[in-house]
């Protein structure tokens, strides 16, 4: 059986880009996240090719660029580097959140080169906004505080459902209020439409093109077991889903990434690589409609 059961698989007017990223060397607490590619595209097996209300994504065109191993940032930089082209959608399927360092330096360079200003969207119950962890630059707590050396702005990176926080972080966060940050606690009172209602608002002009990066710790972890950080007080499954359907249906979303499920940490039926699956099959059904 063939990953990604039904879907059109091939290169030529592809769609979206799918890419796995067999990478953990940048997680600090639970690893595992370098089996997460392998799992989720043999689980794509027996998937249906419907969303959940039974449409169709059978047509999606998508380039199934099958998994990379690599042994550094570097190498996923270098690795990656093609696939950042006007038209494609990628989508990366980590790997620790550290992965998405080399991915949104590649995400910029293309985008700056056409006169864009790329916006990143970070979804993740941590800001990832550490200069330092673990005595690295280059942890995957890391990414955020990277991309703003590279060049994005601090007001284009927009975090969403954070509740974990390192002292580093709450200092340059008093420093840096142009940088908006939805606690989850904010989504939880307010829910998600005022704040969707905002962040549209924000990036929808033709000047902006969007990556979105899911942390799968974003979720409560009543809903996903299997990550390194679980972090209590988070968002249930359908909002996150909510949050990332709709960003890429107003918002010229160009890349997006799922980071951080750790299969060895799930529980026995893989409910956190199902759960990206089922993701990806409803952002798949959403560029289909936007086409
Ligand atoms: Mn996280």
């Amino acid at each position: 059986m063939k990953p990604f059961r039904g879907l059109l698989t091939e290169k030529e007017n592809a769609l979206v880009y799918i890419t796995g990223i067999a990478y953990d060397l940048g997680a600090s607490v639970g690893k595992g996240a370098s089996f997460a590619p392998s799992v989720i595209r043999d689980l794509s097996k027996h998937l249906p090719p419907f969303t959940m209300d039974g449409d169709s994504i059978e047509d999606i065109k998508l380039y199934d660029n099958d998994i990379i191993t690599p042994d550094s940032l570097d190498d996923i930089k270098n690795k990656t580097l093609e696939l950042f082209t006007e038209n494609i959608f990628n989508v990366f399927i980590g790997g620790d959140h550290s992965v998405s360092i080399p991915l949104e330096e590649n995400f910029y360079d293309y985008w700056i080169k056409q006169n864009k200003t790329p916006v990143i969207i970070h979804i993740d119950a941590h800001p990832d906004f550490c200069d330092f962890y673990d005595g690295s630059k280059y942890s995957h707590a890391c990414p955020n505080m990277r991309a703003y050396d590279k060049g994005y702005k601090l007001e284009n990176i927009t975090l969403i459902g954070i509740r974990g926080f390192e002292r580093q972080e709450v200092e340059f966060f008093d420093k840096h209020p142009e940088l908006k940050i939805y606690r989850s606690s904010y989504i939880k009172e307010n829910g998600i439409n005022n704040m969707l209602e905002q962040i549209i608002n924000k990036y929808s002009s033709e000047e902006y093109v969007v990556y979105i990066s899911y942390d799968i710790d974003a979720n409560d972890p009543s809903f996903v077991s299997g990550t390194g950080t679980p972090e209590a007080f988070g968002m249930d499954s359908y909002e996150v889903l909510k949050v990332i359907t709709t960003l890429i249906n107003k918002l010229n979303v160009k890349c997006f990434d799922i980071v951080e499920v750790s299969p060895t940490l799930d529980d026995k039926n893989n409910t956190a690589s199902w759960l990206v699956l089922k993701t990806l099959y409803e952002v798949f059904r959403k560029l289909i409609e936007k086409r």
